[in-house]
């Protein structure tokens, strides 16, 4: 049973925000360690993006066997996955496995936001009040609030007036959503647009896609598991796992070592169709290794997928707006798809380009183009994303040594060494926070090494007798800015883009994940924590002397 907050300690080791993937795993360790901890999250449930994020076709676009924890062997051998790619609600089915097989949903704060965090200097920890009134003490603040997790709905003039349903993909309602009969429109073409378009579909009388950025998507040809292929997956756990922890992205499959240029356009299309087939992030990872680096290699694989989409919609004016690219492929996040451009073969289906023909407004009935087109609507879906990276870490209206705060701190982008602790903020890890390599990667393994990781820092400290942990100011600065040199190497950084910070107008436009993957990240970890921690200020509290 849940404890009333009434009943639990106001002063603990850390305050975790967030109970989805990295706030479970946190608790877990922290607690094995015997630190006192409570951990608050909005939601009534826990789970992070898979709690909110119910929209149909919402599903994983990692495989099952290696999008989920490696740290309990127990866990892996209870849980089956039925398929390939899961959908939310297995995915969120797993998360209460495991929070129930761990009993940490005593330890959770449900339906409770963190409203600030002020760091106390004298007292070197966190002061963290909640929507509930409360106010908690800690010597670690620990977030997991997860990388997209605040939604953006763009300001539309005379949204207001619109009078049937607004949905947002990230905050879709419980109970499920009936179309039947309804005329839709789905505004963005992200991974959330294009999972849930082809079953929107399905249902609405018609539905009409608004989309600003042509996508490159790639067929995710998602099938149930056997309990032979399970009893595989469980039997070469090691081998798989190493091929896992040597990947940049983190999944269990083989890094490319071949240019895309260096063989001839026949091989490499019998190359491009074999993996067409096998789908999913595979194709566009395992196929060559300079696909996001040059622009050339770039242009076969774009080009590639082009022909696919033409092969595919019948309707050559709905192709040329599905095929109105703005960006090398790759340079956004990869979207996985289900039957999304066989969707456009639909009679019920039509898509209009954002950019060429921009929403002008939103009346009572329906929505306006600068063209003058007006569409009627019973429901407008936003599938638009998230304040992405920063967004709901600013939320949390932190204000570290001097009272200086987060946002101003991060006024012109995000700051922070590792990824993980920003100078100024002491005692405050940020769990896939921005400079990490997590939205890079398949988040389950970088939420580990990073959980891990702060937590033996914090044994570290113990062990020491040290109080405070603080990055230095020009460690971070060396950190933000080899993350921008790397990024810089590559095409990424060419394109606006939630890796960019740039996918919503007014946010600085600065690269906000570590680059040079997973293992590279760990090994740095690692190599910080071997040398003394490197990069941090450990200092202890001196004992307040008797007056
Ligand atoms: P994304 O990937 O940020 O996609 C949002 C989509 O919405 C994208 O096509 C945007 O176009 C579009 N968008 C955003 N603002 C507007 C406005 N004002 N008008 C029209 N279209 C707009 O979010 P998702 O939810 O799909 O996926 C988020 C991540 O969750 C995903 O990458 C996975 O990691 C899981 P843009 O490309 O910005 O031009």
């Amino acid at each position: 049973m849940t404890q009333s907050p009434s009943v639990r300690p106001n002063e603990v080791d850390a305050v975790i925000v967030g109970a989805g993937f990295s706030g479970l795993y946190m608790l877990h360790r922290l607690r094995e360690l015997g630190y006192s901890t409570r951990v608050f999250d909005a939601a009534d449930g826990v789970g992070g993006t898979w709690y909110w994020n119910r929209y149909p076709g919402a599903r994983c676009d990692s495989e099952s066997h290696y999008y989920c924890y490696s740290f309990s062997e127990e866990v892996r051998k209870e849980w089956k996955w039925s398929c390939r790619y899961p959908a939310q609600p297995e995915i969120l089915d797993y998360l209460n496995f495991v929070a129930d097989r761990l009993d940490l949903k005593k330890d959770i704060d449900f339906g409770t936001r963190v409203t600030s965090g002020r760091y106390d200097e004298t007292a070197q920890g966190w002061v963290i009040e909640t929507d509930r009134g409360e106010t908690v003490r800690a010597r670690f603040l620990i977030t997991g609030v997860g990388n997209t997790s605040t939604p953006n709905t763009p300001k539309l003039p005379g949204l207001e007036t619109f009078a049937g349903k607004v949905y947002h993909t990230a905050v879709w309602p419980h109970e499920k959503v009936d179309f039947t009969g309804q005329r839709v429109a789905v505004i963005g073409t992200g991974s959330s647009g294009i999972q849930s378009i082809p079953l929107i579909a399905e249902e609405a009388s018609q539905l009409t896609v608004f989309q600003r950025t042509a996508n490159y998507s790639v067929p995710a040809r998602n099938f149930d598991l056997t309990d032979e292929m399970r009893r595989e997956q469980l039997d070469n756990f090691e081998e798989l796992r190493r091929l896992t922890l040597a990947s940049p992205i983190a999944m269990a499959f083989p890094v490319p070592d071949t240019s895309a240029l260096a063989v001839s356009a026949e091989v490499r299309k019998a190359k491009l169709d074999e993996l067409w087939e096998v789908g999913g992030f595979r194709f566009m990872f395992t196929s060559y290794n300079d696909i996001v680096v040059d622009l050339q290699a770039n242009a076969t694989v774009a080009n590639y997928i082009e022909g696919k989409i033409r092969e595919t919609v019948k309707d050559p004016a709905a192709a040329d707006v599905l095929c109105e690219f703005n960006h090398p492929v790759g340079t956004k996040r990869p979207p996985l798809d289900t039957n999304y451009y066989e969707t456009f073969n639909r009679d019920n289906v039509s898509i209009v380009s954002v950019r060429t023909n921009p929403i002008k407004e939103v009346t009572a009935d329906g929505i306006t183009t600068a063209n003058g087109d007006h569409h009627r609507f019973d429901a407008i879906v936003f599938a638009t994303g998230f304040d992405t990276i920063t967004g709901t870490l600013l939320k949390l209206n932190l204000h570290g040594r001097g009272g200086q705060s987060l946002a101003d701190k991060w006024k012109d982008g995000p700051r922070a060494y590792l990824g993980l602790c920003s100078a100024g903020f002491p005692n405050l890890f940020m769990l896939t926070g921005p400079g990490g390599p997590s939205t890079l990667t398949n988040f389950p393994v970088c939420i580990e090494q990073n959980v891990d990781w702060v937590t033996n820092a914090i044994e570290h400290m113990r062990e020491t007798g040290a109080t405070e942990i603080e990055a230095a100011a020009e460690a971070e600065t060396e950190w933000v800015q080899m993350v921008v040199d790397e990024a810089d190497k590559t095409l990424l950084t060419s394109v606006d883009s939630w890796y960019m910070n740039s996918n919503i107008p007014g946010k600085p436009r600065v690269f906000t994940a570590y680059i040079s993957g997973m293992p590279a990240f760990a090994e740095t970890c690692e190599d910080v924590s071997r040398n003394g921690y490197k990069g941090f200020t450990l200092r202890t509290r001196q004992p307040v002397e008797a007056a």
